[in-house]
């Protein structure tokens, strides 16, 4: 097993930001207890048998694969923890926005996958450096349990072409997959135990194949920005200030749910899927995808 990345009161040392920038990852680092883990894996299973059939105007599914901190006040709280926060600061500095939380989930041997893909393809972003992926596990993501591979230093090159499957297997909102051949050497393995996270850069070329354990494997994602970040086919986009200070203003800003659901914090979250829909999905005719 790869040893803890060495955290000094909770930061990242300068040789730890260094390999982030050169690999264009970074893992294993400890940022909950098992048990707090344990207890936010506990709080999504209860969503998930509370809220399935609820009557919200969009599929339970929907809500949990993007923006989920947006509806639920757990979430938030998790993607806001100064433990993970402290790290982050590490990478993107003292000003730090939440662009997106998201719970990627395979059951216990199923066949969902990932494809190898770049996040900023369909972002809208750019290339930009200033948006990192915390990935939280909240079960233990392994080889097994179709832990997420890294290819390193891939996120040296540009956004490369992608090609859309919508394979209803594959856990991104349009299946797209990277147009290059990765062979199985090029990958590392992202082992993690309940508790620990990887981060990975905006360009990497990553992916997971499927489930074969006998237990769920249960990631929280959250995508963090600076406000320097910019929008570039959207009108329009939304964050959350949860550290430092916005002084750009690219991003329309919202404060948390109060509560599960609230019909304020559903008006919210279809208003930022209505306006990220344009950047999503560009470039296809094909809605069955988004977020779904
Ligand atoms: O959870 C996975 O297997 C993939 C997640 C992913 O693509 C991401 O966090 O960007």
């Amino acid at each position: 097993m790869q040893t803890a990345t060495p955290l000094t009161d909770g930061r990242l040392s300068k040789a730890s930001t260094a390999q982030y920038w050169d690999d264009g990852f970074l893992f294993p680092i400890n940022v909950l207890s098992p048990d707090k883990a344990q207890a936010y894996r506990a709080q999504i299973e209860a969503v998930e048998r509370d809220w399935l059939d609820n009557g919200l105007d969009l599929p339970l599914a929907t809500f949990k694969r993007v923006n989920a901190q947006c509806v639920m006040p757990f979430v938030y709280e998790l993607a806001t923890q100064p433990a993970i926060l402290d790290v982050i600061e590490g990478i993107l500095g003292p000003d730090i926005l939440i662009y997106s939380a998201e719970f990627f989930i395979k059951n216990a041997h199923s066949d969902q996958y990932v494809s190898m893909h770049q996040d900023l393809t369909y972002w809208g972003m750019g290339t930009t450096s200033e948006m990192v992926t915390a990935w939280i596990a909240l079960s233990p993501a392994t080889q097994e349990s179709g832990c997420m591979d890294f290819v390193r230093a891939s996120h040296k090159s540009a956004i490369l072409p992608h090609k859309d499957t919508f394979n209803d297997k594959n856990l991104l909102s349009r299946g797209q997959e990277v147009q290059v051949d990765v062979k199985p050497g090029d990958k590392t393995p992202i082992v993690l135990q309940p508790g620990q996270m990887s981060l990975h850069h905006g360009l990497t070329i990553h992916g997971s194949g499927p489930n074969v354990s006998d237990d769920r494997r249960i990631a929280a994602v959250v995508r963090y920005i600076t406000p320097r970040v910019s929008q570039n086919v959207a009108d329009k986009d939304y964050a959350m200030v949860v550290r430092g200070a916005d002084r750009v203003g690219n991003f329309i800003h919202y404060a948390p749910p109060a509560a599960l659901f609230t019909p304020q914090s559903v008006a919210m979250y279809e208003e930022i899927r209505a306006a990220r829909a344009k950047a999503m999905m560009a470039g296809t005719t094909v809605r069955k995808g988004i977020y779904a």
